[in-house]
């Protein structure tokens, strides 16, 4: 069995069903176990900052497929949920990133493993910790909680948990 964590991200509305959706997608896939969800979490935009504000949130899964093939799996989801890509880091209904697999380092054509900017991301790194504080990155040598505590408080400030208002239910 692998085990791998995957992040979520939305900026779209209605960004909480993406994420419902998008779990119960991973969760149909065969041979593909949900082990944990974190919490989701309200998070500034990174990197381009003109949009909205996203939903972040990851997931412990476990599975038989190889990274390979849980990428095809990440990759039809954010299709099947009419993810167009225009704006590199522009705004997304769903995003599915893979940012562990088990310990291995990767580097191929379509897949870098660990995630390559999931070191500085607090929008990552938040919601891992919840799950994986001890969890050590391969390649860096520090565990998800050194890295959390290393970013500046700048960057965590305004991360906060996300709770659905009742206007946003319907
Ligand atoms: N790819 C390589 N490695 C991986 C991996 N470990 N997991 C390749 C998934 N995909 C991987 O991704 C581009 C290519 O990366 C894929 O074809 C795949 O083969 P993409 O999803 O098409 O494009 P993207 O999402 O724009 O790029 P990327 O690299 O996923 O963007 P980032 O770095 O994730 O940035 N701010 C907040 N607050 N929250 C966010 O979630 N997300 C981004 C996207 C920017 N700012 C954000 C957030
Ligand atoms: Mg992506």
């Amino acid at each position: 069995m692998n085990k791998a964590f995957i992040a979520l991200g939305t900026n779209i509305e209605p960004r909480k069903e993406y994420l419902d959706q998008a779990i119960q997608l991973l969760s149909k896939v065969e041979d593909v176990q949900i082990i944990k969800k974190s919490s989701i979490y309200q998070t500034p935009p990174v990197g381009y900052t003109n949009q909205a504000d996203f939903l972040n949130m990851v997931l412990e899964i476990s599975t038989r497929l190889s990274s390979e093939q849980l990428l095809d799996q990440c990759q039809e989801i954010e299709n099947e949920l009419g993810r167009k890509r225009t704006i590199r880091f522009g705004p997304r209904t769903i995003d599915l990133d893979i940012l562990v697999f088990n310990e291995e380092n990767i580097k191929t054509e379509r897949l870098t493993i660990p995630h390559p900017r999931m070191d500085i991301r607090a929008f990552v790194l938040v919601p891992l910790n919840e799950l994986a504080p001890e969890l050590r990155i391969s390649g860096l040598g520090k565990t998800v909680k050194q890295l959390l505590h290393g970013l500046p408080d700048q960057d965590k400030k305004d991360i906060t948990k996300w709770k659905m208002v009742e206007s946003e239910e319907e």
